[in-house]
């Protein structure tokens, strides 16, 4: 008997060995047919990133710059055909640029070396498609060389975007995409004599003309620049041609050879978070499943899923590998430089917002400053940017656990050491010196020693005698942040309710966010009432039933304009919904007399009195009403004949009309207009041509579009016509039409 139970005790201590035992660190792990769900679970939580990853993760918060011949056309998409004298950049101070990223707090910045139009900012030795055919500095000029001297004055690294879709080498008759040309084996980089390459390295790949060209200006890019610290390959294509494929092996190679610190976006270092919009998943995970093995693969597909890294993924997988995303927004409507009237700019709130749901939700954050045709940053760009910095900086530049008693290598700056914590449950208790004010926990696990193994989190506070939780997060990873209503307390409490195997924890420090007056949103229903309303805020950790938007603001006012002045604490204050069809409505919560940022919205006729005349075709689910019905929620869709679709509508009177606005529907990413004319009659009979259309990346960025008519047209019905749907669509979806008498 005592033999029996000697050894039923050493067969559980045996089977708990077992459970932790430590596998091999590795970034990707094969699943085998014989894994059972605990085995995959266990190899999930043995996989880590790459140094290079590792060191991307840690970098945090970067830019992108958007900037090419779409910044003079004011497209969101090129189509080859644009004459580089388009780009006439005049000046360039990218050191102005430097000196805004590094104020912001950003580590590094990737720019629009060659964007899908095909012209590139570097003196390719391949193409005369780009700056040396501009005017820039007769032709002499390097955006990517005054980039790069700007990066290592400021101390930032330096990432490069090289569009694989290229609609100059598509559409030009000796383009070279989907030429057909043959594979034969190529020496990269192909000599130019008059200009040798001072890096001596060659490589030979068996690729045709397309893939040829590609890697000669990779390896331009990667060799003249100064380090390259990522390289960003897009997946979105406006246009493709003769099936052309891209040997990304083979340029894979290359990075690692030229820039082997480099991680490559879009492949199997960086992935694309699955919006354009600064969203973010509640629980992401980074250990992620594969059908097939991303170290070899050539082809990448874009991984949206909202479940990415659960179990239940994870059960499915032929391979786990690290991969973190990207949160990759822009700080504009639209990822290039429009103009300073109607562009709209985030503001700093939803700038540290984004931050801290990307950098504390286990991302990378991926934030685009478009220059404008000075070459600089925008003053309202800096400004947002700038003020991003400052608070983050207060924020987390300051760690009130910094003397707090616990456990030494979790409290320590040294992100390298950590504790492991027993599961089932487990605890970590710190204790300040004193009473603090604190409103965010910063938590990290291990991920290099360990991989991302906490599944469910809580966070307890001390309050009038007893533990109270204050926030609940799901998985850490690299890094969580946890945001809760302000508490007062000397004493927290970390409980880890649920992990994949013993977690390590390197890391947890407490802040304060010195919270701000509400951003507002300004509401127009049927008849023209405005509503001002706080937005709230997406607090994910909103889980004590209270809200903290409402919470953290009891003193706001909300004041407002309609002339186009910036609202002050003597401006008119909102206190209820209000008639208004004209004009701008400009408005800004105070909270204690501090201001909050200014939200504006230019307001268009009330739709009331609009009836439809006509309609080329609807759907009885997508009625033409719809799309005059004050609500972005429902659209109008078109029958699926064609992309030649139009709706005629009557205003109900005569007006003056100067703009219009197109939303479009965000359900889905069908129908986005495209090309098309916007007619106005008086007598629904003789039209005139209020404005031709054209739209770009509606796909990827559904957001309103107002075009501002070249001048104003008079007239009582209104004609939208399209003629091309994004994707060669054959039917048209329309959310939203605004008309404006400004
Ligand atoms: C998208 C592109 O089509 C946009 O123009 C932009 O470059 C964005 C970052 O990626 O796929």
């Amino acid at each position: 008997m005592i033999r029996k139970l000697f050894l039923l005790a050493f067969c559980i201590i045996a089977q708990k060995v077992t459970a932790q035992e430590k596998l091999p660190l590795k970034s990707t792990y094969e699943v085998l047919p014989s894994d059972t769900k605990e085995e995959i679970i266990k190899k999930a939580s043995h996989v880590v990133p790459t140094e290079n990853q590792l060191s991307a993760l840690k970098d945090g918060y970067i830019a992108f710059v958007h900037v090419g011949p779409n910044t003079f056309t004011r497209k969101e998409w090129g189509n080859g055909f644009e004459d580089p004298k388009t780009f006439d950049l005049k000046n360039l101070d990218t050191d102005q640029w430097c000196r805004t990223m590094k104020n912001a707090g950003m580590k590094m910045v990737i720019i629009t070396a060659k964007h899908h139009d095909g012209f590139v900012i570097w003196q390719s030795r391949y193409t005369k498609h780009g700056i040396m055919s501009s005017p820039y500095k007769d032709g002499k000029g390097d955006m990517l060389k005054e980039l790069s001297a700007s990066c290592q004055k400021y101390g930032l690294k330096l990432g490069v975007y090289l569009s694989p879709a290229d609609l100059f080498q598509i559409e030009s008759p000796e383009g070279l995409y989907g030429n057909l040309s043959s594979y034969t084996e190529r020496t990269i980089p192909r000599a130019i004599k008059e200009r040798p390459f001072a890096n001596k390295t060659q490589f030979k790949f068996k690729v045709d003309d397309y893939n040829e060209y590609f890697l000669n200006q990779l390896f331009e890019l990667l060799t003249e620049y100064g380090p390259i610290h990522e390289v960003w390959f897009d997946g979105a294509h406006p246009k493709t041609k003769g099936g052309q494929t891209y040997n990304y092996r083979a340029w894979k190679e290359l990075i690692t050879k030229l820039a082997p610190k480099a991680v490559v976006f879009g492949k199997e270092d960086i992935r694309w978070c699955g919006n354009e919009d600064g969203k973010t998943r509640d629980t992401e995970w980074n250990t992620i499943a594969y059908n097939f093995n991303p170290d070899t693969a050539n082809y990448f597909p874009d991984l949206t899923n909202k479940s990415l890294g659960s179990r239940e993924d994870l059960y499915k997988a032929k391979y786990l590998h690290y991969q973190p995303a990207e949160t990759n927004t822009s700080i504009r409507e639209g990822w290039f430089y429009r103009d300073d009237t109607d562009q709209k700019v985030r503001n700093a709130d939803d700038v540290f917002d984004i931050y801290e749901r990307s950098v504390g939700g286990n991302s990378i954050f991926l934030l685009n400053i478009p220059p404008n045709r000075e070459g600089t940053f925008s003053a309202r760009d800096v400004e947002a940017l700038e003020e991003a910095g400052k608070r983050i900086q207060k924020t987390y530049g300051k760690n009130l656990l910094a003397n707090a008693k616990g456990v030494k290598e979790v409290l320590d700056a040294n992100e390298n050491t950590y504790k492991v914590l027993n599961m089932p449950t487990s605890e970590l208790v710190f204790e300040l010196p004193r009473k603090a004010l604190v409103n965010r926990l910063l938590i990290q696990e291990s991920i290099q020693t360990h991989g991302e193994r906490v599944e469910l989190h809580a966070l307890d506070a001390w309050v009038n005698g007893a533990w109270k939780e204050i926030a609940q997060g799901t998985n850490i990873g690299y890094k969580r942040i946890l945001r809760f209503s302000e508490v007062e307390t000397t004493k927290f409490r970390l409980r880890i309710l649920q992990a994949r195997l013993d977690p390590a924890i390197s890391k947890v420090s407490a802040h304060f966010y010195e919270t701000r007056p509400p951003q507002l949103d300004i509401v127009t229903d049927k008849d023209g009432n405005i509503s001002i309303l706080p937005k709230m805020h997406n607090f994910n950790w909103n889980n004590h039933g209270e809200n903290p938007a409402a919470n953290l603001n009891k003193d706001m006012v909300i004041k407002y304009t309609t002339d186009g002045s910036t609202p002050t604490l003597t401006s008119a204050t909102y206190t209820k919904p209000f008639l208004q069809t004209k004009g701008q409505v400009k408005a800004v919560a105070f909270n204690k007399k501090v201001s909050g940022s200014v939200t504006a919205e230019w307001v268009g006729i009330a739709k009331n009195n609009w009836k439809l005349v006509a309609v080329s075709s609807e759907t009885s689910r997508y009625k033409a009403a719809n799309a005059f019905d004050a609500n972005g929620k429902t659209y109008w869709g078109s029958d699926t004949t064609g992309a030649h679709q139009n709706v005629i509508i009557d205003l109900g009177k005569e007006y003056s009309l100067k703009s219009f606005a197109y939303t479009p529907q965000t359900y889905h990413r069908k129908g986005m207009l495209e090309k098309g004319t916007l007619w106005v009659s008086n007598d629904n009979k003789n039209w005139t041509v209020a404005s031709d259309l054209l739209f770009g990346n509606l796909i990827n960025d559904p957001s309103k579009r107002r075009v501002v008519f070249p001048k104003a047209v008079i007239g009582r019905y209104v004609k939208l016509e399209s003629t091309a749907i994004a994707e060669e669509g054959k039917s048209l979806n329309v959310a939203e039409l605004d008309f404006y008498e400004d």
